[in-house]
């Protein structure tokens, strides 16, 4: 087993190799990788600083997790302050399906750093940006997505062809292409980013994130893209100056109808077509209302508002949505500081317990804790919510929508979840999927005499005083497909490599890009049927001319092939073929190319029939539990995943560094990265059920 993981690791490891640089085809020479931050900063604040001081330098220079090591650049410190002042972005286009409340799954576009191989950080909303007021910064955006997108840089100040305006400013960037955004960051503040391309509907589909411009500091080392949004532990320094604690908050509603069509269609025709010109925006109706992705009992979870009595928290709103948020704060009356990134002179600042947030805008609060009876009126749990009574519910089912709550020291349960003083008994309910699909008395039935399976009976059958009803209700369509089950039941093994040594050689030359695909497709291989014979070392030479990057896989194939080659790049790695006639699926491993063309086979010998999973778009039928063994890369525990290198898991899948979903997510409570584990996986939801620390790093 150990053997077969380190073969992978190796194959892994040539993959990345060979796709190690970034280069841009339209851009000049500049924008190769240069050196990470300068290591005299690193010492300098280091030296200087104090233990918030090393924790910050220490954030600044964390990997993400499942994102290239490149994906945020910090080049040269142009002002000799010991930070940098050149910072580069590489953001993808990716699919990506999420639970936003229990049961409901929903498909979203999203910016995600650029991701690696084996795993993509992306996560609803895309990713908060963070720079310093004088950076140069820039954005490249790969549009590794089927449809054409833009950046807008919303709020800043930029040069005009840097705007993002399709046909206005600029091209859309066409699938497959690559466009750098540069500007210098103005006027600190909140702003925010999104993409421009069919405006009505791209930034509702989650193409959108929060922008931070950071006022000057000497060392002010901060981490500059968290994935998704919320808390900011690493404060910068001068919000450090005046606040304890800091939080992005996102908030958006939208309108399941337009987010199931990515999810109902295949074809990237149909998708525009159903999206672009059957979807009428203006007669939408918002039913899910997300904080930060995610939508109760899950933001009570992901998007607490953790605090201590005295402290005063920055708050920085931005409402992504097509709808105003009034947001209420419970017991608590904060004070705006800044409205869409300027700062309200002093004299103007309102307290209040309500604010409108419009679509577009940013509202900066500080929000202070304690008990002074004024601005706060003492500890506990206080619900935080956009007042605008639709937002309190999933598709018309209360409590749910954006309710988070301002959390005190102290309140916060072993199991993530805020202290209810009936002991968890009322948070329960909301985990279940039922109870949102109407399924559950909102009540306890005891109050009626009765119990939930004898709930409907016995009232009278004939019609209501004044006549019948025609109540609204939420659509009870049939389930979409799940999306974000296909990657785990994809990457089952089919065959294991030859385990002797191989008897023949051979190189393939594979081509990959938009330039091959066939009408109805917008990515492909050429060829797309590979040959080879039994036990015979086959090199893969990937000739990638698109502008972003392709990962040719062979997930049934044990140990795993994959092949990463970011631009326009010639790339190579090996592998062995099975001692057996048979037909291996393989396909681009980025999410939704293979859906839009990019997928092939691998024929050893004779051939035989097609070995690959079926696209699994509704919950298996697999009962079984399987059991690996591996490492943990690292955890997030907000989106409740965890991303292990694991060894083979018999019948499963091969070797390799995945990502899986965690039920409960209070499973990645005290993982550390670097720990070995032992974990079983659920063969129906493809998410890890039990984790069990065999070596721990601490
Ligand atoms: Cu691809």
């Amino acid at each position: 087993m150990k053997t077969r993981g380190h073969a992978a690791l190796i194959l892994i490891a040539a993959a990345l190799l060979g796709g190690a640089g970034i280069v841009v085809a339209h851009d000049p020479a500049d924008l190769q990788f240069l050196p990470k931050l300068d290591r005299f900063a690193l010492a300098e604040a280091y030296r200087r600083g104090g233990e918030v001081e090393r924790a910050n330098l220490e954030a600044e220079m964390l990997p993400i997790p499942g994102a290239d090591e490149n994906a945020v650049q910090l080049i040269r410190d142009l002002d000799g302050d010991g930070d940098a002042d050149e910072i580069h972005f590489h953001l993808e286009v990716i699919e990506v399906q999420e639970e936003v409340y229990p049961g409901e799954f929903v498909t979203f576009w999203v910016f995600a750093p650029m991701g690696t191989s084996m795993t993509s950080p992306a996560r609803l909303p895309s990713p908060t940006l963070r720079v310093e007021e004088g950076d140069v910064v820039e954005i490249t955006l790969y549009n590794t997505h089927y449809l054409p997108h833009t950046i807008h840089l919303h709020g800043t100040s930029q040069p005009n062809n840097m705007d993002g305006v399709p046909h206005m400013t600029q091209d859309e960037v066409a699938p497959g292409k690559a466009f750098t955004y540069r500007f210098v960051a103005g006027a600190p503040g909140t702003y925010w980013y999104h993409c421009h391309v069919q405006d009505q509907v791209h930034p509702i589909m989650g193409l959108a994130g929060m922008l931070i411009i950071e006022p000057n500091r000497a060392h002010n080392h901060f981490a500059h893209l968290i994935p998704g949004a919320g808390r900011i532990t690493s404060m910068s320094k001068s919000t450090r100056e005046e606040y304890q604690n800091e939080y992005s908050l996102v908030y958006m509603d939208i309108d399941d109808r337009l987010n199931r069509i990515p999810a109902a269609y295949t074809d990237p025709r149909e998708v525009e077509k159903r999206m672009h010109r059957d979807y009428d925006s203006t007669q939408r109706k918002p039913d899910i209302f997300l904080l930060n992705g995610r939508s109760f009992p899950f933001t009570l979870r992901d998007s607490p508002i953790l605090v201590k009595p005295d402290e005063t928290t920055k708050l920085r709103v931005l409402n992504v949505g097509a709808r105003t948020v009034y947001l209420h704060t419970h017991g608590h009356h904060p004070t705006v500081t800044d409205l869409d990134g300027y700062p309200v002179p002093k004299d103007a600042r309102i307290t209040r317990d309500t604010f409108d947030v419009g679509p577009g805008q940013r509202v900066d609060l500080a929000l202070r804790t304690g008990n002074d009876g004024f601005y706060a009126a003492g500890p506990g749990v206080w619900l935080m919510h956009d007042h605008a009574q639709p937002a309190a519910s999933n598709k018309g089912i209360n409590p749910g929508g954006d309710h988070t709550a301002i959390v005190y020291d102290g309140f916060m349960g072993e199991d993530g979840l805020p202290k209810d003083p009936s002991g968890h008994a009322g948070h329960e309910l909301y985990f279940n999927p039922d109870y949102y699909k109407g399924k559950i008395p909102v009540f306890d039935p005891a109050i009626f005499g009765t119990t939930v399976e004898n709930y409907e009976k016995g009232w009278p059958l004939t019609p209501p005083a004044g006549g019948a009803f025609n109540y609204p209700v939420r659509d009870e369509a049939s389930a979409l497909p799940r999306l974000d089950l296909i990657d785990t039941e994809r990457h089952r093994p089919v065959a294991s490599s030859c385990p002797q040594r191989p008897r023949s050689k051979r190189q393939i030359v594979v081509k990959a890009g938009r330039q091959y695909a066939r009408p109805g497709e917008v990515f492909a291989f050429e060829p797309r049927e590979l040959h080879a014979g039994r036990c015979e070392e086959v090199e893969i030479v990937l000739e990638n001319t698109d502008e972003i990057r392709h990962d040719l896989m062979i997930p049934g194939l044990n140990p795993v092939f994959a092949l990463n080659v970011v631009g326009p790049k010639t790339a190579s790695a090996s592998f062995v073929t099975p001692d057996e006639d048979m037909t291996l699926f393989l396909h681009c491993h980025i999410p939704a190319h293979d859906k839009v063309g990019m997928m092939g086979k691998l024929v050893v010998g004779k051939g035989g029939e097609l070995k690959a999973a079926p696209q699994l778009t509704t919950l298996s039928k697999d009962r079984k539990p399987y059991r690996g063994v591996g490492t943990v890369v690292a955890t997030t525990p907000r989106a409740g995943r965890l991303i292990v290198n694991h060894g083979d898991i018999p019948g499963f899948m091969a070797a390799m560094e995945m990502s899986f979903p965690v039920t409960p997510p209070s499973l990645l409570n005290g993982l550390n990265a670097g720990d070995k584990i032992r974990f079983s996986i659920d063969g129906a939801s493809s998410a890890i059920v039990s984790i069990e620390v065999i070596e721990s790093v601490k």
